[in-house]
Formats: C-alpha cells, structure tokens, sequence
C-alpha cells in the first residue's frame, strides 16, 4: 500500500505586492517540497485586513499572489492551491481557537508588537491585528497538517499554534495533529535593502527597502545599487556588516553559490562588481518568472477554475476537523446531507 504523504500547509498575505524576501523564504522552497507532500498553499486573503486595504488593491493582489503561486512552478494538478476566504471553516475555527488562546500570548507576539507601533497615522490597532496568529493557528490545524514551511520571523506562530493544539488536545482528546516550522537553510531571511537589521516586508513604506518579484530590470539594479551596506570594503558574511551579509544571503539563495565561495570570488575587489552581479542573478531569476504572471493574468477564467478547485477540496478536507472541534466543545451536530461546497 502506497505510504500516506504528509501534509503541508503554507500562505502569504496580499497585503502588498511579494518581495524576494516572500520568493526566496516562502515560494522557492514551495516548489521543492511538492512531489514528496500533500501541499495546502493558500492565499491568505484575510490575514491581509488586519492592516487597512484598499478593497480593489487587495483583489487584485490576491489575483496576482495566486498567478506568482503557479508561475513560480507550483502545479494545481499536484496541489491544493486556494484563497482562504473562500473556505469558511477558516474563519469559524478561528472562532472556537480564540476562546483556547490566552491574550497575554497574543500580546507577546513580536510581529504584533512591531506592527502595533507601526500602524501610525492615528490609526487604532485592530483587534485582528492582535488575533493574527489563532487565524494562522486554524489555517494549519484544520488540514492537520505536519510541516509549515515558514521564514525565520513566523517561527514564534508555530510555537503558539502548536500551544493552542497542546492545550485543546489535553482539555478534550487529540482532535489536532501537532506541526512543526520547516526553514529552508538557505534564504531563511532576506532583509530590509535601508535597514539590514530589519527583515525585508512587501508593507514597509519606503520602496528603496524592499525588491518585488515583479520589479523591472532597471529598477532591480537601482536598489540594489542604492542599497546600505559599508565602508570597511570587504565581501564577508558576517553580522558586523548586514547589508553585505544579506547581499551575500540573496546571491547565494538564487545561484546556490556557497557563502565562502562568494566571498573568494570578489576578495579585494569592493562592492561595485558583487552589488552589480548579485543584481543581474536577481534579474535573471526573476525574468521569467514576471513573464508567466502576466501571461497568467491575461488568463482570469483559468485562474479561477483553479481557485474554484483548490476550496472546494479544502472545504471537504477542513470541514471535517472542524466539526469534530465543534463536537468536542459541546455544540450539537446537525446532520447535513453532504459536506459539499
Ligand atoms: N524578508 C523575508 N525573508 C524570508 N522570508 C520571508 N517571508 C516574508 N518576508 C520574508 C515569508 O513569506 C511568507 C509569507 O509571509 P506573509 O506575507 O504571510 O507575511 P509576512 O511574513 O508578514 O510577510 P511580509 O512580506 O513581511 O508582509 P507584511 O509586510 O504584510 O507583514 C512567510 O513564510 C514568511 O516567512
């Protein structure tokens, strides 16, 4: 008999349009993973109103995260591929999560507490913002899900789901499978271009801070030339020079050219040829990547023949989970005639 795969769940948000740092810690190592697991990827659409959007930018985003989805070699034919607000159960597992989840947790939450400041303009923080992470904690748990490939910086929402899931597991009986983070060696961590102690987010406001997938060639060497890094002159991975260290983390996480190699071949040559180098390898990486999303666009009726497919098997799949959750917690089943879409 055929082993059963393990499952995989992973997202990104369409709060703004996907940088290298999403490509390279997220989607790159999506690609790897999909022969040898059962993969969930899923826009996660209402992770992104947490923050203020506009309604059509955000539509249009999330069209274009689904098209980078496939143009960066994800196969709907292997995965389940889907927009999470299409999949109600999401959002009502949510619900039950939240009364298993303490606000302390919630508040210690680093990306909440550096978002929380940052929100500005006078804008209240959103209840949502500060409930991120149990939205996180439904998406993974209701697939039970094995591994959720993560950047480095989402590894404090692993723990707290795996907390959530300990905890209702031990108060009722294991209803949940417990998950772990999967971070890819390489590329774990891309950073801020104008702040390399920062990691690189698609939100910041400054433009020169971030790369975008589908950034122009002339625009890609712009910032890169443009990016902060020092004035000792030497290409070395170390964390007394961020700026070049992440220069070095990028080049190699594209080509697959080892730190030590990198800085063998621009010894005593400056920044100029290595900062010019590494632009053109994001370049070529890129290139044909932005020619299958446009493509892909033009295309809105195969997109949503995808989506469309992708949460209907998602609904199956999660609906299960989440009526025995409700089951567990004291609600009273109700027989439906099928679980169908
Ligand atoms: N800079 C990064 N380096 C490596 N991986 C990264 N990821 C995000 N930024 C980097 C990974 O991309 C996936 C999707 O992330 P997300 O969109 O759900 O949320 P995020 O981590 O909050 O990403 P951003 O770009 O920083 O978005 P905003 O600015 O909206 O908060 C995750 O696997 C993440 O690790």
């Amino acid at each position: 008999m055929e082993e059963k795969k393990k499952v995989i769940f992973s997202g990104i948000q369409p709060s703004g349009n996907l940088t290298i740092g999403n490509y390279l810690g997220a989607l790159k190592n999506w690609v790897k993973l999909q022969d040898e697991y059962d993969c969930y990827f899923c826009v996660v659409d209402l992770h992104a109103i947490t923050v203020k959007q506009e309604p059509k930018d955000l539509r249009r985003r999330t069209l274009e995260v689904l098209a980078i989805y496939l143009a960066a070699g994800i196969n709907p034919d292997k995965n389940t591929i889907f927009i999470q607000s299409h999949v109600p159960t999401h959002s009502e597992a949510t619900w039950i999560l939240n009364c298993f989840t303490y606000v302390g947790e919630l508040e210690r939450m680093t990306q909440y507490k550096s978002k929380s400041q940052n929100s500005g303009g006078g804008e209240s923080v959103r209840a949502g913002l500060l409930n991120y992470p149990v939205l996180m904690a439904a998406d993974i748990l209701l697939y039970n899900t094995d591994l959720v490939p993560v950047g480095k910086d989402q590894t404090q929402h692993i723990e707290l789901t795996r907390d959530i899931a300990e905890r209702f597991n031990n108060l009722y009986s294991p209803t949940f499978n417990i998950p772990e983070g999967y971070i890819p060696e390489d590329g774990a961590k891309i950073m801020d271009l104008q702040n390399p102690t920062k990691k690189m987010s698609k939100s910041s406001d400054n433009p020169n801070s971030y790369i975008l997938i589908m950034d122009s060639p002339e625009i890609i060497r712009k910032k890169i030339n443009r990016c902060v890094t020092d004035s000792i002159g030497k290409v070395k991975y170390s964390d007394d020079q961020p700026g070049i260290k992440n220069l070095i983390t990028i080049l190699s996480a594209i080509t697959g050219i080892t730190h030590e190699e990198i800085e063998k071949k621009y010894e005593g040559k400056g920044y100029a040829q290595f900062k010019s180098d590494t632009a053109e390898a994001i370049i070529n990486e890129l290139r044909p990547l932005q020619e299958r999303v446009n493509d892909l666009l033009k295309d809105k009726k195969y997109l949503e023949n995808i989506y469309k497919r992708g949460a209907e098997k998602a609904y199956y799949v999660s609906s299960k989970i989440l009526r025995k959750m409700q089951k567990k917690i004291g609600c009273i089943p109700v027989s439906r005639s099928s679980e169908s879409y």
